[in-house]
């Protein structure tokens, strides 16, 4: 199972969290080190947080991802659960059953809605179990598909602790499936929370559950539990077409013999990414297009490192140097799709993504210099601006050390305009960064937002960096 989000959170976890306002007022030197006052960074904005509405020219990002985001949440409050659709989401089944977690996705129908008001037989006793459920097509009204030997349960009912359950003692058996329908193209963060496995393990004839999800006919995520009923979380992402599906699939394997599946949670949520016109507005990260992320200087955006770390905060950019593409860096283990990342030239182009090279830089707003051994480098993202002038800069991202272990050191985030230094924080443990400022530059000059591991670059991660840059002349 796995605890640690590697995906990306885009702009979601930014604003839907309660915004902690980093101050940077520790290491600012904004302007001390410049003796040209027409490309001093203006220093009266830099305690500015991108939320206030009342500055001129700088740009909302709360306001701007709200209107680019979309969520779905399983069960939320208003939802029908008696009505297939409501809400997105609609209950089904596969008579596909212990398929080692491959499915024919074509195969997957909707299920029927048992209403335990209308009188029909399947429930066979006055128990609190005498909830409406929906029911696999190969059930019948005469099945008593809720009973002491069968517990099939599929609902949204909160007294039945949010249920995908498929189990029944006897055969024939199916698997319960929660779907979730895309309205429109778009990416999808997928958020599933789940207990499942078996509920009664000294039983030796139970064999627990499989639990998969996927997007579409694509697989992302599959697990099987034959033991105790354990508690799971997954974070996964996906690019779907409209009236695609995405199946979260409890199959019961052999038999259903004390199968459990519950307290399901399913979020949803769709970002819309948005192109800026790139002459008055230039925006990087996950909310953001900027082509396909494999190309240097597209819209302005260059994907860099440094071999300087742990320096405090204090970099020579002139020894700032490009990262290099590597297409198939990694791999989905479930889809065996590779997907690449931008990777320091000091780093062989053999690397690969494992638990000891963990790096990963890419145009979702991911920027993390995390790797297990040393050499380390400090990951940069750089905005060369197109003409001289004044410019307004709103940055947000979440950086730190993500694990608790606390012999890890974190990141040091900086911002730099050429060579003068804007800002500068120290983030040990995950928080969000949040920081505004006008700068002047000239002509060719660089922005670099530079994540430094600090000593060591173990757990550090820095994801959903969004980078928006308006013209303020
Ligand atoms: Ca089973
Ligand atoms: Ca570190």
């Amino acid at each position: 199972m796995k605890s640690k989000s590697i995906l990306c959170v885009c702009l979601s976890m930014a604003m839907t969290a309660v915004i902690p306002l980093t101050s940077c007022s520790e290491n600012t030197d904004a302007t001390s080190s410049s003796s040209s006052s027409a490309s001093a960074v203006s220093s009266q904005n830099t305690q500015m947080s991108v939320l206030s509405p009342t500055v001129p020219g700088l740009y909302n990002i709360r306001e701007m991802a709200s209107e680019a985001e979309q969520k779905w949440i399983y069960g939320a409050e208003g939802q029908d659960g008696s009505v297939q659709g409501d809400g997105g989401w609609y209950y089904m089944y596969t008579e596909e059953t212990n398929t080692g977690g491959d499915y024919d996705v074509s195969k997957i129908k909707e299920c029927w809605y048992s209403d335990i008001n209308d009188g029909g037989s399947l429930v066979s006793s006055g128990s609190v179990l005498n909830k409406p459920t929906w029911v696999a097509g190969i059930y019948s009204p005469d099945t008593d598909i809720v009973s002491t030997d069968n517990w099939w349960n599929q609902s949204m009912d909160e007294f039945m602790s949010m249920t995908l359950n498929p189990s029944v003692g006897t055969g024939p058996y199916a698997s319960a499936v929660l779907a979730f329908k895309a309205p429109q193209d778009g990416n999808y963060n997928i958020d599933v929370g789940y207990y499942m496995g078996n509920n009664d393990p000294y039983n030796l004839m139970g064999d627990g559950i499989t639990l998969s999800i996927y997007a579409g006919s694509d697989k992302l995520y599959s697990y099987s539990n034959a033991y105790y009923a354990e508690y799971g979380h997954e974070y996964l992402n996906a690019t779907l077409r409209a009236g695609e599906y995405i199946y979260i699939i409890s199959d019961p394997n052999i038999n259903g013999i004390n199968d459990i599946c519950s307290n399901i949670s399913a979020e949803i949520t769709m970002t819309f990414p948005k192109y800026a016109d790139n002459s008055t507005v230039w925006a990087f990260g996950g909310g953001y297009i900027n082509g396909d992320g494999t190309t240097q200087g597209e819209n302005g955006w260059y994907y860099l490192f440094s071999e300087e770390t742990n320096t405090g905060g204090i970099y020579d950019t002139s020894k700032i140097e490009e990262c290099f593409y590597k297409s198939d860096y990694k791999v989905n283990p479930y889809t065996e799709e590779a997907f690449g990342s931008w990777l320091p030239t000091i780093y062989s182009e053999n690397i690969k993504f494992s638990y000891i090279n963990q790096w990963q830089q890419s145009a979702d707003g991911t920027l993390s210099p995390e790797m297990y051994y040393p050499p380390y480098a400090s990951a940069i993202i750089g905005w060369k601006a197109p003409d001289a002038g004044r410019y307004s800069i709103n940055l947000s991202l979440s950086a730190g050390a993500w694990s608790d272990n606390t012999l890890y050191d974190g990141v040091t985030v900086s911002v730099y305009c050429g060579t003068r230094k804007v800002c500068g924080k120290l983030i040990e443990k995950t928080s969000d960064f949040i920081y505004s400022f006008d700068a002047d530059m000239e002509e060719n000059e660089y922005l670099y937002l530079i994540v430094d591991p600090n000593n060591t670059a173990v757990d550090d991660l820095v994801e959903g960096a969004n980078i928006v840059i308006e013209k303020a002349d």
